[in-house]
């Protein structure tokens, strides 16, 4: 069985409801620090803190897990307002996750890192694989030190862990939680409910970005192929779409003609300044055949359909 820590995240949501179609309902325990709502009660959930050793081994025992995705993190501005936090519980969180799939042999981990491993230094075009790494934010240096354990984790201990270096994640079924890229998720809601948008990033601020339903097909993909594919046991770059806020602006525009965009960056623009403008994920789709599904005009249409049925749908 599966077990799905931080399943009520902005990522562990979705991808909980898709490992449950895969699975079967009963086979994916959905675990996070508050009680799920919605569409996540329809399986079996454990109120976890990832931080308490003991509960974690007591619920792999519980549900004899054999696989865990373990999604629970401080993101990159949130982590900024407490740092000291934002370490102990991302970095502590991962290793309590290694030490227990060594212990008792679980067979897969699943393990986020980020494209915020990359810092100033690193080439901002096409960054590479393999390239300089100088995160300057908490969650950047926790992720960065966490793909070092993973790798660390498979290279002494056989623990078959597999991880991608997100993209910023654009859905609308989820609310994101704390971080830089969220810009992209609020501006569909704000657009449809205000028509009009105050960007946190300058207009021409370009980021990695990736549709959900990519993320999530990337997740299944990594986790689904064989062994003997996985050549690369930190992280995966993986991309799909780069733009700006005055770029995904103007394709809401060709949809709601009468929508704005202005501009107030905050403390977040020197985040999103120091990681990368594009990746080049060329191993991810040579090594277990990654493609991205969704561009930028598919994504818009697509959420802003989505969206709208679900806002519809709310106010009844
Ligand atoms: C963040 N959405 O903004 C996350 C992600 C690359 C961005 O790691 O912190």
């Amino acid at each position: 069985k599966i077990l799905v820590i931080g399943a009520c995240g902005q990522l562990g949501s979705e991808l909980t409801l898709t490992l449950r179609s895969m699975y079967g309902d009963n086979n994916v325990v959905a675990s996070d620090l508050r009680e799920p709502d919605g569409d996540l009660a329809n399986g079996p959930f454990e109120i976890l803190n990832v931080l308490n050793k003991t509960d974690l081994a007591n619920i792999v025992d519980k549900h004899t897990i054999s696989q865990i995705y373990h999604l629970a993190a401080i993101l990159s501005a949130k982590g900024e307002k407490d740092p000291k936090f934002a370490w102990d519980l991302n970095m502590n969180s991962l290793l309590n996750v290694l030490e227990l799939a060594r212990d008792k042999n679980l067979e897969k981990i699943y393990w986020p890192s980020s494209i915020a491993v990359f810092g100033p230094n690193t080439p901002s075009l096409n960054t590479p694989q393999h390239t300089v790494m100088d995160p300057n934010t908490v969650y950047g240096i926790s992720k960065l030190a966490g793909e070092r354990w993973c790798e660390y984790y498979f290279e002494k201990y056989g623990v078959d862990v597999r991880s991608l270096r997100y993209p910023g994640l654009i859905g609308y079924k989820s609310k994101p939680g704390g971080g830089t890229t969220d810009y992209a998720v609020d501006i569909f809601y704000k657009a449809l409910e205000d028509g009009s948008y105050e960007s946190f990033l300058s207009e021409n601020t370009y980021l990695p970005m990736m549709y959900m339903d990519d993320a999530i097909k990337a997740t299944i993909d990594l986790m689904e192929a064989v062994k003997e594919k996985i050549q690369i046991r930190s992280s995966y770059n993986v991309a799909a779409i780069s733009f700006s806020p005055k770029e995904i602006a103007g394709e809401i525009m060709k949809h709601l003609p009468n929508f704005s965009i202005t501009y107030n960056p905050d403390f977040r623009q020197s985040i999103a300044d120091s990681w990368p403008d594009s990746i080049d994920d060329s191993e991810a789709r040579k090594q277990w055949g990654w493609q991205h599904q969704f561009d930028l005009s598919k994504m818009t249409s697509t959420i802003l359909s989505g969206l709208r049925d679900l806002l519809n749908h709310q106010t009844g």
